[in-house]
């Protein structure tokens, strides 16, 4: 059962959408208090960052988005996707931290993935609106592959996985979704709670990201670049050190390169 304040105060449960992040933006958009999360057991246009498509089989995974309103300026949005980020590898961790043989690993990946054993297993995808320089609301996107194996979308499985890949065995999606929900409400609090806060949820999300130290190639969207991931600035880019000189992405994707 889900404890928490604000996220999941009130859940909709829906059987298919086109997209989750849509129809939360339309509850939004009719003055909806923050909180509301909306469910889908299957999305027709399910979509990651710059339009590209989120897949999942129907009736396999997590796939939800939540209305929020933080007080937060334009500046600091990028502390959503850290903290969602962080609520979901806190609850990977909690299903898979009990298998030690062989032991699962939970990383994060910048700017917006979830890691098990190396591969995607979560995404999260924040779309806001902003009115006159404040924010209105942001709706987080969540989409987390739980009982399918990646092994059905061949053009994936070199990079993803799911749960029931690592684990070898089903998850209760509706347990596994109330975890997520007390997660991101306890986050979602400290989120609030100032820029002191912030400032930790940030440090522990630097923490837990995989890429830094490593030889990278970033996709950019004006190109291709490679260097080290030197480390990731506080508003949430990430610095490439190349040619001496550290180079600032705000979007894109990063592979290493071994
Ligand atoms: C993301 O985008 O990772 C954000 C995904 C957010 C999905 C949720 S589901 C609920 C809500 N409603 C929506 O419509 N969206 C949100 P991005 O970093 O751009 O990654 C997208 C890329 O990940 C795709 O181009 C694929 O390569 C890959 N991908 C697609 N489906 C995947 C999956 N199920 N697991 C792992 N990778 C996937």
């Amino acid at each position: 059962m889900n404890a928490a304040q604000i996220t999941g105060r009130k859940i909709l449960r829906f059987g298919r959408v086109t997209s989750t992040n849509d129809l939360a933006r339309e509850f939004a958009d009719a003055g909806e208090p923050e909180g509301l999360v909306i469910t889908a057991e299957e999305q027709t246009g399910g979509r990651g960052r710059m339009g590209r498509k989120w897949i999942a089989p129907p009736r396999t995974s997590i796939q939800m988005s939540l209305v929020l309103r933080p007080p937060l300026a334009a500046s600091e949005l990028h502390s959503i996707t850290q903290m969602a980020a962080l609520a979901v590898a806190q609850t990977l961790r909690e299903i898979v931290g009990a298998v030690r043989e062989p032991p699962l690993h939970v990383a994060l990946k910048w700017p917006n993935d979830v890691l098990l054993s190396g591969k995607k297993c979560a995404g999260i995808l924040v779309e806001t609106s902003i009115e006159r320089d404040e924010l209105a609301y942001a709706i987080l996107g969540i989409g987390l592959n739980v009982n399918f194996s990646m092994r059905d979308i061949p053009e994936l499985a070199p990079h993803a996985t799911t749960l029931a890949d690592e684990l070898r065995h089903s998850v209760d999606r509706i347990s596994l979704e109330g975890a997520l929900l007390e997660n991101l409400d306890a986050y979602y609090l400290r989120l609030c709670a100032g820029e002191g806060e912030r400032a930790e949820i940030f440090q522990e999300w630097r923490a837990q990201l995989i890429t830094l130290g490593c030889a990278v190639r970033v996709a950019a969207p004006d190109g291709m670049y490679e260097g080290v991931a030197a480390d990731v600035s506080a508003d949430g880019a990430l610095l490439l050190r190349r040619e001496g000189e550290l180079k600032k992405f705000y979007a894109g994707d990063v592979t290493i390169v071994r």
